[in-house]
């Protein structure tokens, strides 16, 4: 099936970027050499830009601070904090270095759009190069709450490279009240009438874009695929799930709750299959070596328990699927099975819905704690991923949804989904952007 790009922030942006055009800049694991250097990639309709990390910057930046540090507490889960020493310092470095290579292919009427919790210190290092222009941030995982933030040795670093920004974009509301909350109680900030937070002399401008996705190319997609007969029995009902395999994703939980849905539903009904596609991801990170050998451990258990001679309840497939088989798949599912115990927002959730056929949709079953949920929990089966017993609930529940309802349910969330998708999400971010910068310029220069 080949390599299918399985992360939320590079199916949203490949696709923005393939129709505006522009310059993508990025980092990239390359033992074979030495020193540093961007090298352009044939991106195809816009130019790629690579800075090159050596094995132990790979190690202390990308595996370390930013993905055993920063993700985890960003996630509510400093249980899972892994600090070491020289991984901030890596960090700060890594994104110095990319500022310093970055810099000679800025011109002066760029606008510059920074993504997520990797590059958080690069405005500021790009700011000391002297860069003027208007630079945006986007975080696709939730905002940290301030006890989480309390876990982080050198918490003043948030604020000096989050206030280096014109514009600070957040998923979710949820996310935008969390940043304002750490700012109150941990830099004694302030709200100013325009939405800025002043703290200690320094202004952060919070906003919330939630991220969309194609809808209606995704619909198109969907569509045309062909029915998925010879993989997938005729008349068998079917669950679906597609997560990366982590821990935020709560994949475990939700094993657990379908197992509870075995154990409760009445004899007489056919049985649902869950077919789970979880993506491998940052497979060297100790914690998602745990989380993926517990996956393994429930599904033998559970199929163990409830398989019979041609029913296998849970099917889990570890690995990414191409796009519009993707599409297909979940235009053939029933239910859709999107409980993640925290996530800033979940394109899964828009991808299910898009791929519906209006006339005769399945149900969306969607956790309180996806981002997403404030979009679409009118729609949506809304469960807590923490209780199997609500898991369970909703997946009856959603079995026997009337035809009617289904309808009814899917057209407000399309409705939703379709205003609101990645060209919207694009357009208003940097009109924002630009009009914060246009601000900052005008007042700097009296
Ligand atoms: P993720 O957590 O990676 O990123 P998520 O919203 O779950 O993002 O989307 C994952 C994307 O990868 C979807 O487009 C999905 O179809 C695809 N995908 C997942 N598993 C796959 C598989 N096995 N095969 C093929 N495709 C697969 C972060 C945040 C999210 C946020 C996004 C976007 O953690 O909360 O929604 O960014 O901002």
């Amino acid at each position: 099936m080949g390599q299918t790009a399985s992360g939320g922030l590079v199916v949203a942006l490949q696709k923005t970027m393939e129709s505006q055009g522009g310059v993508w800049i990025g980092t990239k694991l390359d033992e074979s050499i030495s020193d540093h250097f961007l090298k352009e990639y044939d991106g195809g309709k816009f130019d790629r830009h690579a800075l090159h990390l050596q094995p132990s910057e790979y190690n202390d930046y990308y595996l370390g601070y930013a993905n055993s540090v920063l993700w985890p507490l960003f996630h509510g889960r400093t249980d899972l904090l892994d600090v070491a020493h020289g991984q901030l310092a890596a960090y700060a470095s890594v994104n110095q270095k990319l500022a310093e290579a970055t810099r000679h292919l800025i011109t002066d009427d760029d606008t510059i759009w920074i993504h997520d919790y990797h590059f958080i210190p690069l405005a500021s290092e790009l700011r000391k190069l002297g860069v003027q222009n208007p630079i945006g941030f986007f975080l696709h995982t939730p905002f940290p709450t301030t006890s989480d933030v309390h876990a982080l040795t050198h918490k003043r670093n948030l604020l000096d490279w989050l206030s280096a920004y014109d514009l600070v974009g957040l998923q979710t509301q949820r996310d935008v009240s969390a940043m304002i909350e750490v700012c109150r109680t941990v830099f004694g900030g302030q709200m100013l009438s325009d939405g800025r937070i002043r703290c200690q002399g320094r202004d952060i401008w919070p906003a919330s874009f939630p991220i969309g996705i194609e809808a209606e190319n995704f619909r198109r997609t969907a569509e045309a695929q062909k029915p998925l007969a010879p993989q997938i029995a005729s008349g068998q009902r079917l669950l679906i799930g597609v997560d990366r395999l982590d821990y935020s994703k709560g994949l475990p939980h939700k094993f657990r709750g379908f197992q509870r849905y075995l154990e409760d539903r009445a004899s007489s009904d056919s049985p649902l299959t869950l077919l789970q596609i979880a993506s491998p991801t940052r497979e060297d990170v100790e914690a998602y070596q745990e989380v993926r050998r517990e996956l393994e451990q429930i599904t033998g258990q559970v199929n163990g328990r409830f398989a019979e001679l041609g029913y296998i309840p849970i099917q889990y497939i570890h690995r990414s699927v191409p796009r519009d088989y993707l599409a297909g798949l979940y235009r053939r599912a029933d239910i859709a099975l999107v409980t993640p115990l925290i996530d800033g927002m979940n394109l899964v959730a828009k991808e299910y819905i898009a791929a519906q056929d209006p006339a005769d949709p399945g149900v969306l079953i969607l956790s309180e704690a996806a981002g997403a949920a404030e979009q679409l929990k009118v729609g949506a089966l809304m469960v807590n991923p923490f209780d199997p017993g609500s898991v369970s609930e909703a997946i009856q529940s959603a079995a026997s949804m009337s035809r009617e309802e289904r309808i009814e349910r899917h057209q407000s969330q399309w409705n939703e989904i379709a205003r609101h998708d990645v060209h919207w999400w694009t357009g208003t971010f940097l009109n924002s952007l630009k009009r914060n910068a246009a601000q900052r310029i005008e007042h700097d220069s009296i």
